[in-house]
């Protein structure tokens, strides 16, 4: 871990109180001058840090950026996603830094954010708007061992992490549209992009790359979104702290990861049920160029959606865009 990130530990394991000089430089095996100048750079970047005689180095409040070493300081605890994070300013789609990444034979649980992404992207090459500073747009490296069908899964383990790093940092109860967005009132807040490499009969990589509109005010979004799409501040009426809410996200997306790989998606698909606006009600599914209509009655085991059509017969749809009927 970098000196960085070690600093921003200790000064986070400090609570209220603070940190001397003295003692980060043992802990750190650097000099105090270097523990000075280290704490110059994070003041830089936007870290509150206070210091004083009597209490020592003491961090007040943290900027609203993407630091690396912060975010990773943050996911100890984590056992594969977020365990490598990467952050860049501008991309093209983070999903494309990941997957040269995966060619590269990165492991498993890397993730990487971008500032802002110039050519950010939604499913069937949709135009995903990804402004600088205001959003979470960032991707996730997983190596699963099961069948490509399965990756659905990893889909709605997404959503349903998603949906509770938004209540428990913002306190707004999103919902979940299958397959993979997340709305609040009805208006997209986040989508999900799941891009998959396999063989016949195994993933060889799964990028699952997250949206999250965070600080976005109605004119940040373009004419043709701006009447679906809506952002956290926006509805929780405050300015969400973006690492907050990373790490948060990370954290819980690692918990349903780990139930996925442990053969234990149905806790999951238990949550999903709850979090998801869908079920029970007709909808309208476009696959490809067919219609299917329906009620949308359950998630089978590998993440497709049971639809009950017209016929009376039980289809599986495994991805398309959702409508509600009425
Ligand atoms: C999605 O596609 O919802 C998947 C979005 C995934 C974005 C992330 S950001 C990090 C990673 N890198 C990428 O390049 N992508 C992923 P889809 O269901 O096809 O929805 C796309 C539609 O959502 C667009 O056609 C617009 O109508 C709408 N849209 C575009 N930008 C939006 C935004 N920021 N917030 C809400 N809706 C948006």
């Amino acid at each position: 871990m970098s000196i960085d990130a070690q600093i921003l530990m200790a000064l986070r394991s400090a609570k209220n109180g603070g940190v001397s000089g003295a003692d980060l430089s043992e802990k750190l095996g650097i000099s105090r001058a270097a523990v000075w100048a280290r704490i110059e750079e994070l003041r830089a970047l936007g870290y509150d840090i206070q210091a004083s005689p009597h209490v020592g180095y003491k961090l007040v409040s943290i900027p609203d950026v993407l630091h690396a070493d912060d975010l990773r300081s943050r996911l100890q605890d984590v056992k594969v996603v977020g365990r490598d994070i990467r952050v860049f300013q501008e991309t093209t789609s983070t999903n494309d830094v990941v997957e040269k990444l995966a060619r590269d034979g990165v492991k498993e649980g890397a993730v990487v954010f971008a500032e802002s992404q110039s050519k950010g992207r939604g499913r069937l090459g949709r135009k995903w708007v990804s402004p600088p500073g205001k959003g979470l747009w960032f991707s996730v490296l997983l190596r699963p061992n099961f069948h490509p069908l399965c990756t659905t899964q990893l889909t709605v383990a997404s959503a349903t992490a998603l949906v509770r790093a938004i209540r428990s940092q913002t306190g707004v109860q999103a919902e979940i549209k299958w397959p993979n967005d997340i709305l609040i009132c009805g208006k997209k807040v986040a989508g999900i992009l799941t891009e998959l490499s396999a063989e016949i009969d195994s993933v060889k990589y799964v990028i699952i790359g997250i949206g999250v509109d965070v600080n976005l005010q109605n004119s940040d979004f373009p004419p043709e979104v701006r009447n679906i799409a809506t952002s956290l501040q926006v509805e929780s009426r405050r300015h969400v702290n973006r690492a907050d809410l990373a790490t948060a996200i990370l954290r819980e997306f690692d918990i349903d990861y780990g139930r996925i790989c442990a053969g234990q998606f149905e806790k999951v698909a238990e949550q999903w049920e709850q979090q998801c606006s869908t079920l029970g009600h007709n909808v309208c599914i476009r696959v490809g160029d067919r219609t299917v209509y329906g009620h949308a009655e359950a998630l089978d085991t590998d993440g497709a959606l049971l639809v009950r059509t017209q016929h009376g017969h039980l289809e599986r749809i495994i991805g398309g865009d959702v409508t509600l009927e009425k």
